[in-house]
């Protein structure tokens, strides 16, 4: 049935769709598949940076057979308690390659998730963020420049998702929860950070923004409704407070589905707006992406029981987009560290085989203007501006 066809739409590409996709596939989509990098990361287990490792010797530590090893790299994970986030440090705690900054919110909750994933010790250390608050984001980069790591990789990974809310609820400092959260209080997290990003010695930096299908209009699942559409962002000038402007981005009713899709719309166009403000001054690799339906998570967490029951066959049998959340972690985590995506600028996805290739946005999470304009707003609500 046609809701199986995301491996065959891949093939038969240059189609005469030109800005459509099923399951995130774009029809014109050139696959850019390293089979070889992935087979390496599923069959040892460890992502191969060292072959990126030679430019830059405060990176690297002299070792005794004279040969030069990297360092640990350092990796901020936001929402690493749970799904897609402790799945991915989990992966790149298996390397040993990797010191991952768990930046949650339940601190007890987070130590627990990684000691029952197995993450050693060595190889994680808990920070406290919550993301809806930006007094908590300001005090986590407080802590972290204290800690006196630098910073080489940045995963904004955390989100809420309120589907089934009929009244919208604030984050402390009165925006909409979902996009105060999952956009905002990662855009304020992100440039404060940028600055340590830049002046990290690691052969590869990275800033990661993590964004979805359900986002993007020109999949089949990004048209369920309520679809994910910014408007002219009159909401969000007004300041999403519910009060004397709307709680929405566009200015409508408050819908929470629709505002977690907006959210991740954010998501995907502040990546595009710091690729074009920073990557070439800086060299940093702005990367998003799609890891699957990793249905299985506490992103559903609110959603009706019968939902969360049926969603995951449903996406598992139907829609063949699910994905396990230990496939989906070792997904993000190639995007963290394997040394063939280092391009800046892309929104990656993964094929029925595994295989990562450069996605195709929605015409409204590439629009240009758009990204200027929520960068531009965005700046003066986390008081940047
Ligand atoms: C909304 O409803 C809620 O109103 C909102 O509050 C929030 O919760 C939101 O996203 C979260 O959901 C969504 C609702 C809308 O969908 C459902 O709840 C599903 C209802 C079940 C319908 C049965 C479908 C048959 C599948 C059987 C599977 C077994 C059961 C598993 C079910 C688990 C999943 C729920 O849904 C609708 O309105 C239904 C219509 C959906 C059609 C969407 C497709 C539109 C296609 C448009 C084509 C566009 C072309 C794209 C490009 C393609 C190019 C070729
Ligand atoms: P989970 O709910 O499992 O993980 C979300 C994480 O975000 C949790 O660790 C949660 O913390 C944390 N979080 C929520 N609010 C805050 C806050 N205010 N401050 C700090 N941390 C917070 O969901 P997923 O793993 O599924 O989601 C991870 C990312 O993946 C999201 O960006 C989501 O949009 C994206 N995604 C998910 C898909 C899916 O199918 N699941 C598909 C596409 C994208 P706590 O544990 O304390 O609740
Ligand atoms: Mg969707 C055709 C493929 C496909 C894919 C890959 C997803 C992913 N979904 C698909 C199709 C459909 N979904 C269809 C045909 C329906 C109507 C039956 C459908 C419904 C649906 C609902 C109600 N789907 C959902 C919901 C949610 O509440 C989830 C959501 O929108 O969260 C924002 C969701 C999702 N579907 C996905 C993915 C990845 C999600 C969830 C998470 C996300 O984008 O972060």
């Amino acid at each position: 049935m046609a809701l199986q066809a995301t491996s065959s739409f891949a093939v038969h590409r240059e189609v005469s769709l030109k800005d459509s996709s099923l399951f995130g596939v774009p029809l014109s989509t050139h696959l850019k598949v390293d089979f070889t990098s992935r087979k390496e990361f599923n069959q040892r287990g460890a992502l191969k940076t060292q072959a990126v490792a030679t430019t830059t010797p405060a990176a690297n530590i002299g070792s005794t057979d004279g040969k030069k090893t990297l360092r640990k790299g350092t990796v901020i994970i936001t929402g690493a308690s749970s799904g897609l986030g402790l799945a991915t440090a989990k992966a790149l705690a298996e390397t040993g390659k990797w010191h991952i900054i768990m930046a949650c919110r339940d601190f007890l909750k987070a130590e627990r998730a990684a000691k029952s994933s197995g993450i050693s010790k060595e190889n994680y250390t808990v920070m406290h963020l919550d993301l809806s608050s930006f007094d908590s984001v300001r005090q986590f980069v407080g802590n972290f420049k204290q800690s006196g790591r630098p910073l080489d990789v940045l995963v904004c990974n955390a989100a809420v998702y309120l589907p089934t809310a009929n009244e919208p609820t604030f984050t402390a400092d009165g925006f909409e929860l979902s996009v105060g959260t999952n956009h905002l209080g990662h855009f304020l997290l992100a440039r404060l950070l940028l600055d340590d990003l830049k002046q990290s010695d690691y052969p590869s930096k990275r800033l990661i923004i993590v964004g979805s299908i359900t986002g993007n209009t020109n999949t089949l699942a990004g048209n369920v409704p309520p679809k994910a559409n910014l408007g002219d962002m009159r909401g969000l000038a007004g300041g999403l407070n519910g009060l004397n402007s709307s709680s929405m981005i566009d200015g409508g009713d408050f819908d929470g589905a629709k505002a977690y899709k907006d959210s991740k719309v954010c998501n995907m166009l502040m990546m595009q707006e710091f690729h074009r403000r920073f990557h070439e001054e800086t060299g940093i690799t702005f990367a998003s992406l799609y890891p699957g339906c990793i249905a299985t998570t506490g992103l559903f967490r609110e959603h009706i029981p019968l939902f969360r029951l049926l969603f995951p066959p449903f996406q598992k049998y139907i829609t063949k987009g699910y994905v396990s959340e230990d496939e989906s972690g070792n997904r993000l985590a190639q995007v963290v560290s394997d040394p063939s995506l280092t391009k800046s600028g892309v929104y990656w996805s993964w094929n029925n085989n595994s295989a990562s290739f450069e996605n195709q946005l929605s015409e409204e999470a590439s629009d240009v203007a758009k990204a200027r304009k929520v960068w531009e707003i965005s700046e003066k609500l986390v008081g940047l501006a």
